[in-house]
């Protein structure tokens, strides 16, 4: 008999969606909470207006030609219309569900080891940070990827707003968990709120972005509007969405996908090629859009920026 036992990486993808696996072996019980009306419309009905039109906030602002990209760029419906947000579901069409996350009043705290704990209205902070313009590309675990538009500021902005304390070595992003606009935050069984983190060293990376807009308008709410952060080198789901805390941490702390599966999703996460998540391959990356398969790229080909973050650091599991 000659039975083949399939490799991780032989999986096809549809299976691969790693982030919902773990879950979904939990989540049977649960399951029909997640068929509401509302949701089960969303994911059948084809938008007629793009999902950011009417949003507030002015978003325009100049592109940074520093950051330069070899990939087409994804249209604003291709890169709004496809979203991992489990606090509204664990499937990508989770757009529409979403809009129900209200932008404004939005304030954001910072606290923990800072000189002066703050909370600041999402418009006053605007006007404290100059906005630019950076098409990034974008690279989930589960391997698929996109070239997008977002309108921000460099996290940078935001630590010398915050001023941490000498003995703040972690960045800590909470995001928002609103139980009357989430279904997802009734599966009880996730360690809700969602929260990641990163060295105070990465936070202070150019390449280390604060998203308050895309194409040219306000962070639709599917998207993490209206705050969130991206680590345009490391997997996706680093990128919190819909921030309502940054804390300044002595401590790493344990992030959401880490507390549900951490030999899967650890701290560090940077994108490599070469390593393999348990399951699959991460050696190429499938494009939104088009539907390509492309290599994928050390760093997300972000290296020049960022690779120096790492020396000394390679006892860490930096790539998981
Ligand atoms: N609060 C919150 N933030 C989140 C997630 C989430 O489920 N909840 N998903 C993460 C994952 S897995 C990815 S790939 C990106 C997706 O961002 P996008 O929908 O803007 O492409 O958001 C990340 N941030
Ligand atoms: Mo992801």
């Amino acid at each position: 008999m000659n039975i083949r036992i399939p490799r991780g990486w032989e999986i096809p993808e549809r299976l691969a969606t790693s982030e919902s696996v773990v879950m979904n072996r939990r989540a049977l019980l649960g399951a029909s909470a997640m068929l509401l009306p509302g949701v089960a419309a969303a994911q059948t009905a084809n938008a007629q207006t793009a999902p950011s039109d009417g949003l507030p906030g002015a978003q325009a602002a100049a592109r940074n030609p520093r950051y330069r990209v070899d990939r087409a760029i994804n249209t604003e419906r291709e890169a709004t219309t496809y979203n991992n947000y489990y606090e509204f579901g664990t499937d990508k069409g989770i757009w529409r569900p979403a809009q129900r996350l209200a932008q404004r009043p939005w304030r954001l705290k910072l606290d923990g080891l800072v000189a002066h704990e703050k909370t600041l209205d999402i418009d006053d902070l605007l006007k404290q940070v100059s906005l630019e313009e950076r098409v990034l590309r974008f690279r989930c675990v589960e391997a698929w990827a996109m070239t997008a538009v977002y309108t921000g500021f460099p996290l940078s902005e935001l630590l010398r707003i915050a001023e941490p304390a000498a003995g703040a070595k972690y960045v800590v992003f909470e995001t928002a968990a609103d139980r009357a606009a989430m279904p997802g935050l009734r599966q009880s069984w996730y360690p809700w709120p969602y929260k990641e983190g990163c060295t105070i060293e990465e936070a202070a990376n150019e390449m280390a972005f604060v998203v308050t807009g895309m194409y040219g308008k306000p962070c639709p709410p599917q998207n993490g509007g209206p705050i969130r952060v991206l680590f345009p080198w490391k997997y996706g789901f680093k990128g919190g969405k819909s921030l309502v805390r940054i804390s300044f941490s002595a401590t790493r702390p344990v992030s959401y996908w880490e507390q549900i599966q951490g030999s899967e999703y650890g701290f560090w996460a940077n994108i490599n090629p070469e390593v393999p998540h348990p399951r699959w391959s991460q050696a190429s990356e499938r494009l939104l859009g088009s539907g390509d398969r492309v290599p994928t790229k050390l760093f997300n080909g972000y290296g020049e920026f960022v690779a120096d973050l790492y020396t000394g650091l390679q006892q860490e599991r930096l790539w998981i």
